[in-house]
């Protein structure tokens, strides 16, 4: 999209903010006109998009390949990483192709006299939510099952998680500052049961295993916990206080999702892989499905 940003443009104040009551006393503070500022994405961040986009699909056709070469009991998190970067890659090709974008109003009043000073429209990728809010519990749920984390904390991790990222959508989407900032405290609380969870949860669990595991456990979630709280940082900056442009927004998030997938991905696979005598084997339904399950029940009663 070409359109530069922060177009300035100025417009008449709509009916419902002018005087209609004749008989009260002018008053002797005459409200501005509001202004309307419009932010849009440039080429930069339309060029941005498409590189991740790319860059994502690659990294899901290495972690498919991947998966291939390992035995199928070996393969859970080969398959749930790659589904991670397809999400991911649906994403960002839907941003860069002008899917998933909306414009959001913000109203800024005057906070004494209550009157509008400015309106804001900015670019929302509402698609991003669709992929954290599919792809964030599925990064959970490695970190989860490497550090061999029991059901109830899994089961907590992914409900903070997804009302981490709902809420973060009502924010992105609120009517006025107060009202969005309350949603992004939301968000901010179930973000940290989820440091909870994994940090000190996770830690508690992989206690059990190897020390391979653990050193790869704490070294991997760390950096997880590391980059996951830059995201709230740059929501904040971007579309919670619009101090960075549409385009600084794209550019930013696009670092942090290629260090949260692609390179959190290759990570944990070729550490995984070569772990491979230590890392769990899932055999039963996962390899061998329902049908040879039943045979054996069948063989075990005779
Ligand atoms: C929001 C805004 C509201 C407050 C908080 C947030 C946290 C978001 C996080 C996102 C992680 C995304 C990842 C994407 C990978 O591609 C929703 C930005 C706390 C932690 C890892």
């Amino acid at each position: 999209m070409m359109i530069p940003d922060n177009v300035f443009e100025e417009v008449l104040a709509p009916a419902t903010h002018r005087p209609t009551h004749t008989h009260l006393p002018i008053p002797t503070v005459t409200p501005d006109i509001p202004k309307v500022y419009h932010q849009y994405s440039t080429d930069v961040g339309h060029k941005t998009l498409w590189v991740v986009c790319v860059l994502m699909g690659i990294s899901s056709l290495a972690f498919y390949a991947m998966a291939m070469r390992v035995p199928v009991q070996k393969r859970l998190f080969h398959i749930i990483t790659a589904f991670i970067t397809t999400t991911a890659f649906l994403s960002y090709y839907a941003m860069a192709t002008g899917s998933g974008v909306d414009f959001h109003t913000t109203v800024i009043k005057e906070s004494k006299l209550h009157v509008i000073t400015e309106v804001v429209k900015r670019q929302v990728f509402w698609a991003r939510y669709v992929d954290w809010s599919l792809t964030t519990p599925l990064l959970l749920l490695d970190l989860s099952l490497l550090a061999g984390l029991n059901g109830a904390s899994i089961l907590v991790l992914m409900f903070s998680d997804i009302v981490m990222i709902l809420t973060g959508l009502f924010a992105a989407f609120s009517h006025h500052e107060a009202q969005g900032w309350g949603w992004y405290a939301f968000a901010c609380l179930a973000y940290l049961n989820i440091v909870y969870q994994l940090g000190y949860k996770g830690r508690y669990a992989v206690a059990n295993k190897d020390n391979k595991t653990k050193a790869f456990f704490g070294a991997i979630s760390l950096f997880t916990l590391l980059l996951w709280t830059i995201y709230p940082v740059v929501w904040g900056i971007a579309d919670g206080s619009r101090m960075v442009n549409v385009d600084g927004e794209i550019i930013a998030y696009a670092v942090l999702d290629i260090l949260a997938k692609p390179v959190f991905g290759f990570w944990l696979l070729l550490t995984h892989d070569s772990m491979s005598r230590t890392s769990p084997s899932i055999g039963g339904f996962w390899a061998d499905g329902l049908s040879s399950e039943g045979t054996l029940r069948v063989s075990a009663d005779l």
